[in-house]
């Protein structure tokens, strides 16, 4: 039997990919999960496994296709699949289980969607307020709507997505809208003035490096251009402050110790990560303007009452932050098993992109790898990340005689626009009280 292997549902509001790579050929025998193609979409590029083994006899996706949910990627001979079993799990290729997809989005509230129109408002206004939330989000380089074909375009152009003025339905960004950018520039360029919108520094041209030296040119990897792209987009969109601040963490590390092969029969690991996670999450509960983002073409502030901690992983492709749902409702086994999980599904592309999205506020935690401070980017449009850097004996004085004290140090971006100084150092101080507290996260969390 010729079985269809079409593109599953992926996530919300990404209803297409770009075909980054094949894995399989025309001939090659598969097995149930085992991955066919690389797809990237706006928020991640990950692996789509087959739902049937067999051989493969036709394969519909070719590099840089861009395809549907419900297009057909391959066709399986099912009955061709002598000796095609059931991928064997392991670490390197344990896949993403359709009931797993299913619960992650049953318990997914979903991502913060950009302000549509308020109940009972008229159509033309509900028609302008859509215009001005793609406007501002625009100009803010906020998340715009594009195909990845489009922003591959603009990319190839040199050209900043969020710059372009879309022309489609709900201000849908089109190619023709970024040829008509770039011929803006061009335009500019010839006659000495500076067109609206031109790009900023990052795509100024670039000199001629070859008068300096000897050079190489290398492609940036898809996670890498996402990364430049929403950082450089919560760059200018958002004024950064950094608080930093210290915890004594002597207590909680004997504790982490003390209880981590507890945590570790129940398929964890208790590190200072997960425990942060926790500390974080009730901290979000006690300051809900952590717990936020703003809508500046409304001049609303959307607090949300659900609690979505994103965690920054280092993987060889590059930095992929998944979302723990519901972080305050969880315990700290929980959230220790999950947060090993996750970690290891973007180490090996089995992250899924409705595990990326969602987030409310984002731990980067850089203390294994050392560094005594950083100021890290708010993960727009949330409006706050802790920066954790490595923790360190330090004499502490304790008003009679200096005492060796374990101590972590604590870096809180924030978005100025929401949050002043003084609620951030209450935010980051109630955030170390309860590392050397925790009994504060049963009285106040
Ligand atoms: N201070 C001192 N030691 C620390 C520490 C800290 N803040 N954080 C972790 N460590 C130690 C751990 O205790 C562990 O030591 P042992 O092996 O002796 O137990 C070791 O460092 C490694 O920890 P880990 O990586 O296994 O676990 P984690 O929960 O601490 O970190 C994760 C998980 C996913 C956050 C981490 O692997 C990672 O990817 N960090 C990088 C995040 C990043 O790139 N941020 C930058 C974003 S902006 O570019």
């Amino acid at each position: 039997m010729i079985v269809e292997i079409k593109l599953p549902e992926i996530s919300e509001n990404v209803d297409s990919g770009d075909v980054v790579k094949v894995l399989v050929s025309t001939g090659d025998t598969v097995a149930v999960d085992q991955p066919l193609i690389e797809l990237e979409t706006e928020k991640a590029v990950f692996e789509v496994p087959s739902t049937a083994a067999g051989v493969v006899s036709e394969i519909r996706a070719n590099v840089g296709d861009t395809i549907k949910v419900g297009d057909v990627i391959a066709r399986i001979d099912t009955e061709a699949a002598r000796g095609a079993t059931k991928a064997a799990p392991s670490a390197e290729k344990k896949p993403v289980t359709a009931p797993e997809k299913k619960a992650a989005q049953e318990r997914a509230p979903g991502p913060p969607q950009p302000a549509a129109s308020g109940e009972g408002e008229n159509e033309d206004n509900a028609e302008s307020l859509r215009e001005a939330v793609v406007a501002v989000a625009q100009e803010q380089g906020a998340a715009v709507p594009a195909s990845p074909t489009v922003r591959r375009l603009a990319r190839e152009l040199g050209i900043e997505i969020h710059r372009v003025r879309g022309s489609g339905a709900g201000g849908r960004i089109t190619s023709d809208d970024v040829h008509a950018f770039a011929k803006s520039i061009i335009a500019g360029a010839r006659s000495g003035a500076a067109p609206a919108g031109a790009p900023v520094s990052g795509t100024r041209a670039l000199p001629d490096f070859s008068r300096f030296g000897a050079f190489e040119r290398t492609p940036m990897s898809k996670v890498r251009q996402i990364t430049a792209q929403s950082m450089a987009a919560a760059w200018h969109a958002v004024p950064h402050v950094t608080q930093h601040d210290e915890a004594d963490i002597t207590a909680l590390e004997a504790a982490r110790k003390r209880y981590a092969p507890r945590v570790e029969a129940e398929g964890g690991k208790l590190t200072m990560t997960s425990i942060l996670v926790k500390v974080c999450a009730s901290a979000l509960r006690r300051f809900p303007d952590f717990n936020a983002s703003v809508d500046v073409a409304k001049s609303e502030i959307i607090h949300k009452q659900y609690v979505n901690i994103g965690i920054a992983v280092d993987t060889d492709r590059g930095l992929l932050v998944p979302v723990i749902r519901d972080a305050d409702r969880k315990n700290m086994t929980l959230l220790s098993v999950e947060v090993n999980e996750l970690a290891e599904k973007a180490r090996n592309k089995h992250i899924m992109p409705d595990q990326l999205e969602g987030g409310c506020f984002t731990i980067s935690n850089l203390g294994g790898i050392g560094g005594v401070g950083f100021t890290p980017i708010v993960y727009w449009p949330e409006v706050a990340i802790l920066g954790v850097s490595r923790a360190s004996m330090k004499p502490v004085y304790d008003g009679a005689d200096f005492e060796p004290r374990l101590i972590l140090p604590l870096s809180l971006s924030y978005d100025h626009r929401l949050i002043d100084g003084a609620a951030a150092a209450r935010f980051l101080r109630w955030v170390c009280e309860a590392i050397e507290n925790p009994i504060l996260l049963s009285l106040e969390g």
